[in-house]
């Protein structure tokens, strides 16, 4: 029961924070300055910064502890193989369907687009190959305190690694990194009690900002995006529950809600973590050396959200441009917001700065970014919403192929 007060609490903040947006910028825009300095935006920054918080030393804990728990590097491996073919596999599908829904509907013929006044430096993407390159963390300390995730993800798998190795004789280090993780899960659930008032905030903010004009101007672009991100979530996450891990798909968007709808607020992967990984342990049943890898990963690495997006900008980009991509350009995106969406980062807006690479890959003006940054905020929450949505179906998914090859199932953490 305290679970779904919990939901009704966050949506009823995410609600009203909507109304209220809505109706000041239809009604009162003078005022939204002042209600937003002084109200919604430290809502919404205390409640981000809480939970922002706790997501490194969470991470830091359950990927040592998730690793350790794996036992055998051999399981590490093979569980490791199926999470990262999952990822690459559902963000594959999920540009095919942003592509073919773009291509079918063609958003950017919809409105005249007066493309000269749309300029938009995009910031330096950080290329891929860097990303990759750098995964492994010169300096540990720096990786925890710069939040660098990819390499903190690194670090602690290599710790858990030689936990597992030197067994009995660090099992006084494995007791303390247990009883740190479970402090941040208590942490966890005491900031949960801020945020329906964090996401009244942060949508206040957002809808305040952007009123119903930058709505209508890209209904068509947003309709398709927004369509997309639902067929994928329905089918790829819903096929993946239902079939693959046996369980009811309406199920696992209900007991996952919470988690979504702290996403949708936050639009960050990273910091919903916290949150994402405690629904997926305490209401989905996966159990918490899996979640424990397979979550943190995830919201590092598989954005299957952005990259409809990253699909959909870039063939109504085209099409406001009045270029025809070909079937090579179109697997040219694939490729591109595959690996794009790997190095992008879970955190607010990086996603649009990654679309610089994919247009760049083929040879479409980056200033059409300019087209889809307006409404990009409101979007970007939805995405993030899905992108988390993929990590925890993918965590039941190897954890069912798991208890199939005899994982003990870890006794669920009572919720
Ligand atoms: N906001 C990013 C995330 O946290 C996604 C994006 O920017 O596209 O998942």
């Amino acid at each position: 029961m305290k679970k779904n007060n919990m939901t009704v609490k966050i949506l009823t903040g995410l609600i009203l924070g909507a109304i209220v947006g809505l109706l000041i910028n239809l009604f009162a825009p003078g005022s939204f300055n002042n209600l937003n300095t002084y109200l919604f935006v430290p809502l919404g920054q205390i409640f981000l910064s809480l939970i922002s918080m706790l997501v490194v030393p969470l991470v830091l804990f359950s990927i040592i502890l998730g690793t350790a728990g794996l036992g055998d590097p051999a399981k590490l491996g093979r569980i490791g193989l199926k999470t990262i073919s999952f990822f690459l596999i559902t963000t594959s599908i999920a540009i095919v369907i942003g592509l073919g829904l773009a291509a079918v509907i063609q958003p950017g013929l919809a409105g005249d687009f007066d493309l000269e006044s749309t300029t938009f430096e995009s910031e330096k993407a950080p290329s891929v190959a860097d990303t990759l390159l750098n995964v492994i963390p010169k300096n540990p300390l720096a990786a925890l305190t710069e939040g660098n995730m990819l390499q903190i993800i690194v670090f602690a798998v290599f710790i858990g690694l030689a936990l597992t190795a030197l067994g009995e004789r660090t099992k006084g280090i494995v007791n303390l990194i247990e009883q740190g993780n479970e402090v941040m899960m208590y942490l966890v659930g005491i900031v949960m009690k801020f945020a329906p008032f964090g996401t009244f905030g942060l949508i206040a903010t957002a809808i305040g900002s952007q009123g119903l004009s930058a709505i209508k101007a890209m209904a068509s672009y947003m309709f398709v995006v927004l369509a997309a991100l639902a067929i994928h979530a329905a089918f790829t996450y819903g096929g993946t529950v239902g079939l693959l891990a046996k369980k009811n798909p309406i199920w696992f968007f209900k007991k996952f809600a919470p988690a979504m709808s702290v996403a949708f607020s936050t639009s960050s992967s990273t910091a919903t973590l916290p949150v994402s990984m405690e629904a997926a342990q305490k209401e989905l049943g996966v159990p918490k050396s899996i979640s424990s890898f397979v979550q943190p990963l995830g919201a590092t690495i598989n954005m299957d959200g952005t990259a409809i997006m990253q699909g959909v900008a870039t063939m109504f980009i085209a099409q406001a441009y009045g270029v025809d991509l070909t079937m090579t350009q179109l697997l040219t995106v694939v490729l591109t917001a595959v690996l794009a969406s790997i190095g992008t980062a879970g955190v607010p807006g990086v996603g649009l700065i990654m679309l610089a690479m994919v247009l760049s890959s083929v040879n479409l003006p980056v200033a059409g970014i300019g087209l889809v940054l307006g409404i990009d905020r409101l979007l970007d929450m939805t995405r993030t919403a899905i992108n988390i949505s993929g990590d925890a179906a993918c965590a039941m998914y190897v954890s069912e192929t798991e208890k199939k090859r005899g994982l003990e199932a870890e006794e669920v953490t009572v919720g």
